[in-house]
């Protein structure tokens, strides 16, 4: 039998570090391994574990030394709608005089008017002004960025939304997930048809969609200012025909039962969920859905409504969090933030937190293979903190203490 020598040119690595790996496979909390060492081959992660029990084959590469500080896998933000045109400050002061998210968007505010803006802005000013946005998450250690469209509403915004986003991930480095997300609002030229606008996302948008391959997986907003189960539920067969995953906007604002019949339909994830009930979140569980939370939204709503968190904790749902980035619910770009509210607003634990925008979040996005934690063989993307407990990165709040991001290689 031929051993093959084990490669180590090329191999890159770090010691001194204390390791939140995130992994479910080592029983302390966050994963933890202290004074670790991290070997990086080829994008992936080659070894990690205790410095003292690195193999010999392995003493003699160079190691940076992490002086030690903390190391996580690179966060990800898997609910973001971080592209649009225009801007919502108007409907905030709106709001702050007493008009309700739903009132404004019944007549004709909210999503419509970024559909406006939307549609008359060149692909070139989306991308610029996406990519401020973009790099504030970049600069407080994401790696993966969800992006959906859905201010488009008509073929070919829809398309330019996804375009920009696709570019993103190449402006910047940054692996971009799109979602297409037609079947958010329905546009003023469908007023009161909204099933005819259900049948144009389906027959006319979708294929399109999944032809020019821009789009890695299909949500919809299920509510009463937007659809009801079984339109979504159309849009959820003609994306499974075309070989897309599924995920929901659902019980945001009332109980529709969205979030189950996502799961049954085999969804990734269900998203917001303050409204959800035991039977919902048991469908979850049964069904292997994530349950992610946007405590963006819920604090800029001033929601009174809290998300099932422990009847997701007593059916062992996983539960991510992410920043919702968009105009008019959470404008927010802060990953950060989104943990510190997760805590303070949300109760969860800050190990809670942490997995929700690192394990949890790879699952919400079918990428729970090659990212979210730190194991043999996933990709190397981490971020190395300027802390040492990593509760500090939930508990603080407007302090990034990202030393570095690294995606894929340590130079
Ligand atoms: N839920 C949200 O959080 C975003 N869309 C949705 O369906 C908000 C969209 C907006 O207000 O612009
Ligand atoms: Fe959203």
């Amino acid at each position: 039998m031929i051993t093959a020598k084990l490669e180590t040119t090329g191999v890159s690595g770090l010691c001194n570090i204390r390791l939140a790996t995130m992994s479910r496979g080592i029983i302390r909390a966050y994963g933890l391994v202290e004074d670790a060492v991290l070997l990086i081959h080829h994008g992936r992660i080659l070894w990690c574990g205790e410095g003292a029990e690195l193999p010999d084959e392995y003493k003699s590469i160079q190691l940076m030394d992490g002086e030690g500080r903390l190391v996580t896998p690179g966060f990800i933000d898997c609910h973001t709608h971080l592209v649009f045109g225009g801007d919502r400050a108007r409907e905030f002061e709106l709001r702050l005089e007493g008009a309700s998210y739903e009132e404004i968007s019944r007549s004709g505010g909210g999503i419509r008017s970024t559909v406006k803006a939307t549609r008359t802005a060149s692909e070139k000013q989306l991308l610029a002004e996406a990519l401020k946005r973009v790099d504030h998450l970049i600069a407080e250690g994401v790696t993966t960025l969800e992006i959906k469209s859905g201010y488009g509403l008509d073929l070919d915004t829809e398309l330019k939304m996804l375009r920009v986003a696709r570019a993103i991930g190449t402006e910047r480095d940054v692996l971009v997930q799109t979602t297409f997300l037609g079947a958010h609002a329905v546009p003023e030229e469908f007023d009161g048809r909204s099933d005819a606008f259900i049948d144009h996302v389906v027959n006319d948008m979708l294929p399109r969609v999944a032809g020019e391959k821009l789009a890695d997986a299909v949500d919809g907003f299920c509510e009463g200012i937007a659809f009801n189960p079984a339109q979504i539920e159309r849009v959820f067969a003609k994306s499974k025909e075309l070989g897309l995953p599924v995920k929901l906007h659902a019980e945001q604002l009332s109980n529709l039962g969205g979030a189950a019949m996502a799961a049954r339909n085999g969804a990734l994830s269900a998203d917001h969920l303050e409204y959800l009930d035991e039977a919902g979140v048991v469908t979850l569980a049964e069904c292997g859905t994530v349950a992610v939370l946007l405590p963006g939204a819920f604090y800029t709503l001033r929601e009174k409504q809290y998300p099932p968190i422990s009847t997701f904790r007593k059916h062992n749902v996983p539960i991510a969090i992410a920043t919702d980035a968009n105009p008019g619910s959470s404008p927010l770009t802060s990953i950060l933030l989104v943990l510190n509210m997760a805590c303070t607003i949300f109760r969860m634990t800050p190990e809670e937190a942490l997995a929700g925008v690192t394990r949890n979040a790879a699952l919400a996005l079918g990428l729970g293979e090659t990212h979210g934690t730190v194991e043999v063989g996933k990709i190397a993307d981490l971020a190395i903190w300027d802390v040492r407990e990593p509760a500090e990165l939930a508990y603080r709040i407007g302090f990034n203490p990202l030393h570095k991001r690294i995606t894929g290689s340590l130079s």
